[in-house]
């Protein structure tokens, strides 16, 4: 008897410690769930401070994870920071990463390490869902819409992709699934141009009496779905998305790839739509938020996101998954279309204290909402250290103890202790990209003098000047007080620091290949 007891706890003990082992391999290799919005302010969502709006999936993230009071997209546009984040490179290293147009070339070489790609090398399998605007098919001739659209993500390390080419806006109005545009009828093959007209669809310029949405600067190219796009389209009619759709499109896609991948460590990129122009939410969030149809496609992105949460939750997944949420640049109310916005504000402030948005070198440009939801964590938190999403590229390699080769990520630092709530200490500095760069160093934000205009088109503030600026954030977060008069000296050293850094080409973390 005794010896049946016995064995009988040698084989507990070498069960538990099987089960130990085989929870210490799952979380090593957490999941990875990165919710990429595009255009959402510091101050549009209720976790953030807004009053007129509510975000309950969003701060459900928050009421559980890190929720981040300093953290900057590299840009204050899609292009740049979405390029930044992938690559661990400052976008402005480059020239050719300003927004890309819908028939752009992939703007990514496809020799570079990709933050998606070291996922790739440590075991994980990745997809991106949603919006891409990094270009796509071969560097002379663009993409072949018609045949293999390539190379595109599929290239740069991601194992599946379902995406929009470039932004809702911008034609082609399709969905391109790995290499293929979704739906299309090879006998009405799709035409894109950003030069002139192809093919016979009325243009928003030539016929506004079709238009269900009109512009308020330029959108007046091809109109699909009843909206004056940026661009000419001819062909793939079959393919063309239905705006109102996009939303549940893109979400089921992403449920679809978090299911086909449970079983194994997965990486997935869920860029949404929402809240770009055009905002066209499905009829159930029309009117769903008291701040018109901005207020609604913000609506629409909480419901993704909570989508996407009860999917992981109801697979048992939360407790070895990191969900991180975060947007591509900062607000902007008016960018192109007259959707009422301006109207409906109500007092509602999309980048809460900050000044600027979307476009601007002044903080509102790439302070944004950033939240880490870490597995098994259930208290909120909050961290005013400043980081970039660039450097969740080097500070998950550090995660995996893995080392990349000198030349990958750059810009990149390891701030994973920072990331995970362990340490208050963030970058030294950071450069952000409006049309003119600043640095920030210590609170203190220098931008360096642009002859651009002061406003866009649509009334958007660049922080542009022809002077240099200089504000002390942490008294003055709203950069009101010009300081660069007053302190000649902190002028000088952050404008040499600014210029150190263009001339270094990349300071990063350099660590290398292999797991230690
Ligand atoms: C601008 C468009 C704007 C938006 C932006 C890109 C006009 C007047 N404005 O040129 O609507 O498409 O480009 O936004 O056409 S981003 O978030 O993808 O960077
Ligand atoms: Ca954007």
């Amino acid at each position: 008897m005794r010896s049946i007891l016995k064995i009988a706890f040698l084989f507990a003990v070498m069960f538990s410690k099987q089960n130990l082992f085989a929870q210490k391999i799952a979380s090593s290799k957490p999941n990875i769930v990165y919710i990429y919005a595009d255009d959402l302010g510091y101050g549009d969502v209720s976790c953030y401070g807004a009053t007129k709006i509510t975000t309950p999936n969003i701060d459900m993230l928050a009421s559980k994870g890190i929720r981040f009071t300093n953290a900057h997209s590299s840009s204050a546009t899609c292009t740049p920071s979405r390029y930044s984040f992938i690559t661990g490179q400052y976008a402005w290293r480059r020239d050719d990463t300003k927004i890309a147009p819908g028939n752009a070339s992939l703007i990514i070489d496809t020799n570079m390490l990709t933050l998606p790609a070291m996922l790739q090398q440590q075991g994980y399998t990745t997809g991106a869902v949603g919006k891409w605007h990094l270009g796509l098919g071969p560097a002379l001739t663009g993409p072949d819409w018609n045949h293999e659209v390539k190379p595109g993500p599929n290239e740069v390390g991601f194992n599946y992709s379902f995406i929009i080419p470039a932004t809702g806006d911008r034609t082609p109005c399709v969905f391109v699934e790995d290499h293929h545009v979704v739906n299309l009828d090879p006998r009405d093959p799709i035409y894109v141009s950003y030069d002139s007209i192809v093919g016979n669809d009325p243009t928003g310029r030539d016929h506004p009496e079709l238009l269900k949405l009109k512009a308020s600067h330029g959108h007046d190219q091809t109109i699909v779905n009843g909206i004056g796009r940026i661009g000419y389209m001819s062909g793939g009619n079959s393919a063309r998305w239905i705006d109102e759709n996009i939303a549940d499109t893109l979400t089921s896609k992403a449920k679809q790839f978090i299911v086909k991948n449970k079983t194994h460590p997965f990486f997935l990129y869920f860029a949404t739509h929402d809240i770009h122009v055009p905002r066209v939410p499905a009829a159930r969030f029309v009117n769903s938020s008291n701040l018109g149809v901005r207020g609604d496609v913000i609506k629409e992105l909480d419901w993704s996101v909570g989508a996407i949460y009860h999917t992981l939750d109801s697979l048992h997944l939360l407790s070895n998954t990191i969900i991180i949420f975060s947007s591509d640049n900062g607000p902007v109310v008016d960018d192109g279309y007259k959707d009422g916005s301006v109207e409906h504000l109500d007092g509602h402030k999309p980048a809460g204290p900050l000044r600027g948005g979307k476009y601007s070198a002044y903080d509102g440009g790439t302070r944004i909402p950033f939240i880490i939801d870490w597995p098994n964590n259930h208290t909120a938190s909050t961290s005013d250290a400043l980081v970039c999403q660039l450097d969740l590229f080097a500070s998950l390699a550090k995660y995996f103890n893995a080392t990349l080769p000198a030349n990958a990520a750059p810009d990149s630092e390891d701030l994973l202790s920072a990331l995970e709530g362990k340490s208050t200490q963030g970058r030294a500095y950071l450069v952000e990209q409006g049309g003119a760069l600043s640095v920030t160093k210590d609170d203190w934000k220098y931008i360096e003098p642009h002859k651009g205009p002061k406003r866009n088109l649509t009334g958007n503030e660049l922080g542009n000047d022809s002077l240099p600026q200089l504000y002390y954030l942490k008294d003055d977060i709203g950069e009101k007080n010009d300081l660069s008069k007053q302190y000649p000296d902190k002028l000088k050293e952050l404008a040499a620091l600014l210029k150190e850094i263009e001339d270094k080409g990349g300071v990063g973390t350099h660590i290398k290949l292999n797991n230690d």
